[in-house]
């Protein structure tokens, strides 16, 4: 019998790589989307899966009764809860929201599955966010550094994390946590910084767009591919025993070094066209990531397929394709 995977955030950038990857193991794969006014935008990253071994209902992580709903008739092997209010910055605009759907959104759900299917596993898409402004003495984070988040989104992945480590103990549930660092793709929202950049400097390149504004361009980020990082999730709900992982390259770059690299290979000087607009800065900003994902390699043979530069080739090769 066919393997059943149930996921949250499924039209989301990572929801959408896993959905595909599950496919390509023979899962059938369940998801929940939430209502959209403009229905058109619903699933647009899953709408080539639909019917093709995917199935999606309306759902919400604010609403128990809808996730209650789905895991009671689904009754799945593997839960993966990818959803949530993902941006930083917007995080400090609606901080209620992002910590209702992160925090009290990954409890509501993991009660879900302990009163409904305890006998699933579980998968909690907890974040690099969470280690904030630290840092081990040799540059890196991992599972052992201190977790000291600089955002509401940062705080409400640590409470998911440790919510998840204690439904784990205190009930014996097969629940672990993918502490990811960035990771991107064609797919990404284009408020993000890595998109944002890749589609500007395409636009202005053919014509379409003068400058490109962004915030603070001495941040450090480890940035991987999705579709590796979806790998990782599946790798780590299919460990032996439930544990947690750090999910990463070990390379870091600064959002300068991301622009040199994306406007030179469009052939253009970045320092012509970028300029600064505070809106985009963050009243507290998390300078430096670099992950150690040591343990991850180690233990269940993972690594990224993806460098830094195939990632970007790959966002730039999307956004020549679309602007012509
Ligand atoms: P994304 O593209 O922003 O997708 C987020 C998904 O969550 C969307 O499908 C969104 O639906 C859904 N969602 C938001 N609020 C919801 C709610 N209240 N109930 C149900 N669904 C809701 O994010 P991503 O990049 O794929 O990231 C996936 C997960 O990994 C997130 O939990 C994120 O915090 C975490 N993470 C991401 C990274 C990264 O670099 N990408 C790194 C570490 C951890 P709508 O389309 O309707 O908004
Ligand atoms: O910012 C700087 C910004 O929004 C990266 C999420 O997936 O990864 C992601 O969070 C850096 C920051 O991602 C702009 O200040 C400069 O230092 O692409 P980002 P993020 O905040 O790192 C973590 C691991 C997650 O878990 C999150 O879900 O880029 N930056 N100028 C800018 N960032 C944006 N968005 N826009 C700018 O104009």
């Amino acid at each position: 019998m066919k393997k059943k995977a149930f996921i949250t955030g499924i039209n989301g950038q990572d929801g959408s790589y896993l959905a595909e990857y599950l496919l390509e193991k023979e899962y059938k794969v369940y998801g929940i989307v939430r209502r959209n006014s403009i229905a058109e935008h619903q699933e647009s990253r899953i709408d080539h899966l639909i019917g093709n071994g995917v199935e999606t209902d309306y759902g919400d992580l604010l609403d128990v009764s809808s996730l209650e709903k789905m895991i009671r008739s689904i009754k799945p092997d593997e839960i993966y809860n990818i959803a949530a209010q993902s941006h930083v910055r917007i995080s400090m605009e609606i901080p209620q929201f992002t910590v209702q759907t992160n925090a009290l959104g990954v409890l509501n759900i993991l009660e879900a599955y302990k009163n409904n299917h305890p006998q699933a596993r579980f998968y909690q898409a907890s974040s690099s966010e969470m280690f904030g402004r630290s840092v081990d003495e040799d540059g890196y984070q991992r599972e052992t550094t201190k977790m000291s988040p600089t955002s509401p989104y940062g705080c409400s992945k640590v409470f998911g994390y440790n919510i998840v480590k204690h439904y784990r103990n205190a009930y014996k549930l097969f629940a672990v946590n993918g502490i990811l660092f960035n990771h991107e793709s064609p797919r990404r929202g284009s408020n993000f910084v890595t998109n944002k950049v890749v589609k500007a400097a395409v636009k202005i390149k053919k014509g379409l767009q003068n400058k490109l504004f962004l915030g603070n361009l001495n941040a450090y980020r480890d940035w991987g591919h999705s579709k590796d990082y979806v790998r990782a999730m599946h790798m780590i709900i299919n460990h032996a025993k439930p544990d947690d992982f750090v999910c990463a390259t070990g390379v870091t770059n600064s959002v300068g070094d991301m622009c040199n690299y994306v406007f030179n290979k469009l052939g253009l000087n970045y320092k012509d066209y970028v300029e600064q607009d505070s809106k985009f800065l963050r009243a507290e900003e998390l300078d430096y990531l670099r992950g150690d994902s040591s343990k991850l390699r180690k233990t269940l043979d993972w690594e990224p397929h993806y460098t830094f530069e195939m990632l970007m080739d790959e966002m730039i090769e999307h956004w020549l394709k679309i602007y012509k």
